[in-house]
């Protein structure tokens, strides 16, 4: 195994708790004290990844829908999407992020901040939808190649006030909200598997509050940050490598929150 630099950071939740400003201020604090930083989000971070999030949030081909289950997204219709085709989505952008932005990224020593990852799918698409969790973790490892988060935040607010926050509470019907209890119960399962990975941030509070919760979790694992890059996925940078190099890098793609 190859040993590289870099701290690989994760900000899970459900929708309201606030990640984005907590991502955002939780960078800038990094880059104060001295940490070059990747700032990125699943769906998303590169091109493709942009594309398909457009797609997946606000999808709207001709003859159905996605069925994603951003509340603020329109009433489903007649033929939403197949839960396993949008889960084969996510996973078409997580490889695609990993490869080209995470990966390179940490080789580099940079410490990745990322809004959402392979815990996103486990609690929306296998928790949620209710999609089998072993594969879902068979294919978050195919699209990672094993890549894990060093430290996972995990936001933390009961749904309902979550999607108060959002302003569109009042417009869910009773089965969207159980949904967003479901993968609520996702999340405290996962995080209750792995407490050395995931750890949870009470997301009540001021954002001031909130952002010094983090920051006490995230300074405990900066100074053990080394990982180990598994054999898959330098292989898979070696063939991409191969076939890109008459390619210009693509750079990590920007978005305003
Ligand atoms: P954000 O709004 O936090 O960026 O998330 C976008 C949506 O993508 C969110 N939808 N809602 N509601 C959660 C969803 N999502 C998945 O369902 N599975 C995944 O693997 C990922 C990364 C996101």
């Amino acid at each position: 195994m190859t040993t590289i630099g870099g701290v690989f950071i994760t900000l899970e939740g459900g929708e309201g708790v606030g990640k984005t400003t907590q991502q955002t201020l939780l960078v800038e604090r990094l880059r104060q004290s001295g940490y070059d930083c990747l700032c990125t989000r699943e769906p998303g971070g590169t091109a493709l990844g942009e594309a398909l999030r457009d797609l997946l949030l606000h999808g709207d081909l001709k003859g159905g829908r996605c069925c994603v289950a951003d509340p603020s997204v329109a009433a489903p219709v007649a033929d939403p999407w197949s839960p396993l085709a949008e889960l084969l989505l996510y996973a078409a952008d997580r490889a695609e992020h990993v490869q080209k932005c995470i990966f390179p990224a940490l080789a580099a020593g940079q410490v990745v901040v990322c809004d959402r990852f392979t815990d996103s799918t486990l609690a929306y698409q296998g928790y949620g939808r209710g999609l089998d969790l072993e594969k879902i973790r068979q294919l978050n490892h195919l699209a990672t190649g094993g890549l894990q988060p060093h430290l996972t935040l995990w936001l933390d607010l009961p749904p309902e006030v979550g999607l108060a926050r959002t302003g569109i509470a009042d417009r869910l019907e009773q089965e969207r909200l159980e949904f967003h209890r479901r993968v609520h119960q996702g999340f405290q399962a996962l995080a209750a598997a792995e407490p050395q990975r995931i750890v949870r941030i009470d997301a009540d509070g001021s954002t001031t509050e909130v952002a010094d919760r983090i920051w006490s979790a995230v300074s405990r694992v900066l100074v053990s940050g080394q990982i180990t890059m598994p054999p898959i996925l330098r292989d898979l940078v070696k063939v991409s490598n191969s076939w890109q190099n008459q390619l210009p890098p693509e750079s990590p793609r920007r978005w305003s929150a």
